[in-house]
């Protein structure tokens, strides 16, 4: 089998991937280990940027986004129970962002692939990456139970955190940088009526609170919880309980309290891998960087390294130039540590960290107040909470 393109996982960052090269006429094949309802079922990411919004469009995979996500003008951030508004909108010239989960724009990804005719291998096994340093790489991998090859030009790492792409990079060569945090992000998901219309980040002497939502009806909510807690400790009584405790009296009178359907903790983690291409491979998306959630910043860095890597492989058939591919990893790494940063920043300013002494307490609360009352403050949380630009060239 021969392609040009293999595309190394089918989450967002290798489904998106496979609908650039399609649109830009390239061939590709995407192998992902899991089956679609594995893939479709992971609850992740909830906020769009615009830049993400603009490629569904560009894609024609924006009907069901244009008819159920919701754009939101502004956030809110809270201090021990005391809520203020940012009104991205105006901060930022008029732009927003769009609740949408990410369970579902992998539907609309998977559809629109069976439309299309994309070829997605599923349940692949064994993955194994060769001659990437030569010019013509190829993919080893098991399919019930045979040995199967595939040849290609270029391979693209879009196999997230705990994939095989990344480790195919010789440490020689690699360099990882990272930061684990002291604690983690305890989710449940509820059919129940958000407290709020847009989201609440919320600082509070005993942890972090977010308040999020998937549709009118569906509340995302998040506490800050320690490492070493199980699922099992969470009854949705203590869950409701220490929710309402952060966001704070005002605020919880007016949280709709029902039975979770989902229930997990995710640890909270910042890392980059550089480069991003060694050879003939290529790493987007979660393969080469995580961010904590706090910005909701991962799943939209997963588009727009793809955005830059479709751009550099248009280039690279259309006009035959390497210019594209040969500046991919310094142009995305230089978009990713922007993002590294604000993600680290917005973290550190809301959550309460084990080792923290009333020192650093009272510069956390300080930090939030002159937020509250600046409006320069304001526009740079806007700004990289919106999305830097995913250039188009
Ligand atoms: P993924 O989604 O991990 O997909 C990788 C795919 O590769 C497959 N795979 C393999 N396939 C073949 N062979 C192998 N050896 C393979 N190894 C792995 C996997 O099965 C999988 O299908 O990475 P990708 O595509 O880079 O996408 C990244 C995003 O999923 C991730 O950044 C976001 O979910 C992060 N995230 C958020 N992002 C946002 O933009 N906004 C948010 O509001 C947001 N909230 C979140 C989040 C992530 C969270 N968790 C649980 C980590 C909230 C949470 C709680
Ligand atoms: C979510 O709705 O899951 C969500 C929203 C905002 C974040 C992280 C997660 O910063």
């Amino acid at each position: 089998m021969r392609t040009q393109v293999a595309i190394i996982g089918g989450g967002p960052a290798g489904m998106f991937l496979a609908h650039l090269l399609r649109q830009a006429g390239i061939d590709a094949v995407v192998l992902e280990r899991r089956d679609r309802a594995y893939v479709e079922g992971r609850v992740r990411a909830g906020v769009l940027e615009q830049g993400t919004t603009a490629l569904m469009r560009r894609l024609g995979l924006a009907a069901r986004l244009d008819r159920e996500g919701l754009v939101h003008g502004g956030t809110n951030l809270s201090i021990d129970g005391a809520l203020f508004h940012i009104d991205l909108a105006a901060l930022t010239g008029g732009s927003t962002v769009t609740v949408y989960g990410q369970q579902e724009v992998m539907r609309d990804l998977f559809d629109a692939a069976e439309a299309r005719d994309l070829p997605i291998l599923w349940n692949v096994g064994d993955v194994a990456l060769h001659d990437l340093d030569g010019a013509r790489p190829w993919v080893g991998w098991t399919g019930d139970g045979v040995a199967r090859r595939l040849d290609c030009d270029f391979v693209v790492g879009c196999d997230g955190y705990h994939g095989v792409s990344r480790a195919a990079i010789p440490a020689a060569v690699r360099q990882t940088f990272e930061r684990v945090y002291p604690f983690g992000w305890l989710g449940i998901l509820a059919d129940v009526p958000p407290v709020e219309h847009e989201l609440i980040y919320a600082n509070h002497e005993r942890g972090f609170a977010l308040a999020s939502m998937r549709s009118a009806t569906r509340s995302r909510y998040y506490v800050q919880c320690a490492l070493d807690e199980k699922v099992a400790d969470w009854s949705d009584e203590r869950f409701w309980d220490e929710l309402c405790l952060r966001l704070g009296p005002e605020v919880s009178a007016r949280v709709t309290r029902g039975a979770s359907f989902e229930k997990t903790i995710a640890p909270l983690r910042s890392f980059v891998s550089e480069p991003m291409r060694w050879g003939r491979l290529f790493l987007a998306g979660d393969a080469a960087h995580i961010v904590p959630p706090t910005g909701a910043k991962g799943m939209n860095l997963a588009v727009s390294d793809v955005i830059m890597l479709g751009e550099a492989m248009a280039e690279y058939y259309g006009e035959r130039s390497t210019t594209g591919i040969d500046g991919y990893s310094a142009r995305a790494l230089a978009r990713v540590w922007k993002a590294e940063r604000f993600s680290w920043w917005f973290t550190t300013i809301t959550h309460r960290f084990p080792d923290m002494d009333v020192f650093s307490r009272r510069l956390q609360v300080a930090e939030l107040d002159y937020i509250r009352g600046s409006e320069a403050a304001q526009r740079v949380l806007a700004e990289n909470y919106v999305g830097l630009p995913m250039e188009v060239r």
